[in-house]
């Protein structure tokens, strides 16, 4: 059974480590495989990290520049390329993403769950040359060659920071989950072409199964309806649309599967929190903490978004009992 949980630096570990996801502009790979460096600063409260851990013994190796953790239903798999090496961004991506994809066949884990993209300068350069689509192009590139993506996308999140090389992270299952999409939103693979001409190949969540419960992996979400980005220049309004499609992807989960978790008792389990303004994290907390019922504190990170007008993007799970 898979938990998440923002973590002190020195927390008991209560369980055994699937993956830390470990932020700050000076973070580095370290070769513990357990360890992902992800270049974002961290705003406010305590300095905590991402723990992703099991009830089950946990087997660790690296396979080329790939390490990763295993437990017989999951594995979490990552690789960090150096930022002189990510000029060309739809290369790295797809060279990156096809030996992914092979790593996970070859452990057993065929089915992607979630993925993290961590990149530099995702707005950069203009029009098709833009960093984000040419990493769209490369993702789009190694999985639309994947069998097991035909009927079902990973969650996911891609976010740019100041610095740092290319930060890929997957969650992989030996059983596949249920793509989970937004009816407030149009589908990613689906958007327009003028937002690229590789569509971004993510679910909107993922739905999987935990033990004798559910868990559900919410993909990076901000304020879009349909395919717009919507609020321009309001933070706030921002945070709340966002919250509005929060709902939303609940209430599809619940609903999908016949109905199976139509009753289930949700829990939001984990909360990440990425804002491309530092000054706003203070304006934003009341209505954070008002707007999700979170456990503990959010995590809270300086990130830039795929989109300029974007100001705030959210991710998370929930728990499904
Ligand atoms: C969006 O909804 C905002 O390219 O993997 C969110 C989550 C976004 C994942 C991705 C992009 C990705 O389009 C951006």
């Amino acid at each position: 059974m898979l938990h998440v949980h923002h973590a002190l630096r020195d927390e008991p570990r209560l369980r055994h480590t699937l993956a830390e996801f470990v932020f700050g502009i000076d973070t580095r790979p370290d070769g513990e495989p357990r360890r992902i460096p992800v270049s974002l600063e961290q705003l406010g409260g305590d300095r905590r990290i991402e723990r992703w851990s099991t009830d089950a013994p946990v087997t660790a190796g690296s396979s080329g520049d790939f390490g990763y953790v295993h437990d017989g239903d999951h594995l979490f798999a990552s690789l960090v390329v150096p930022a002189e090496h990510c000029a060309d961004m739809e290369r790295v991506t797809r060279s990156s993403y096809l030996h992914l994809d092979h790593l996970l066949r070859k452990q057993g884990y065929p089915h992607w769950l979630r993925a993290w993209n961590y990149f530099a300068d995702i707005t950069g350069g203009e029009g098709e040359a833009e960093r984000y689509r040419r990493f769209n192009a490369g993702r789009y590139g190694a999985l639309s060659l994947s069998s097991s993506l035909d009927q079902q996308l990973p969650a996911a999140s891609a976010l740019g920071g100041d610095s740092g090389g290319f930060v890929l992270c997957c969650l992989a299952g030996k059983r596949g989950g249920l793509q989970i999409e937004n009816p407030r939103q149009t589908s990613a693979v689906d958007y327009p072409r003028r937002y690229g001409l590789r569509s971004p190949l993510f679910a909107r969540a993922a739905l999987i199964a935990n033990g004798r419960g559910a868990q559900l992996l919410v993909s990076g979400t901000a304020s879009i309806l349909g395919h717009e980005s919507v609020h321009i220049g309001d933070p706030g309004r921002q945070l709340e649309e966002t919250a509005r499609n929060f709902e939303a992807l609940v209430d599809t989960a619940l609903r999908a599967d016949g109905e199976r978790w139509r009753s289930a008792s949700v829990r939001l389990e984990s909360l990440k929190v990425y804002l491309r303004n530092a000054a706003d994290y203070q304006p934003l907390l009341p209505a954070l903490r008002r707007l999700f019922a979170v456990e503990s504190e959010p995590l809270i990170l300086r990130a830039d978004m795929c989109r300029p007008e974007l100001l705030v993007e959210i991710e998370g799970t929930y728990a499904l009992e």
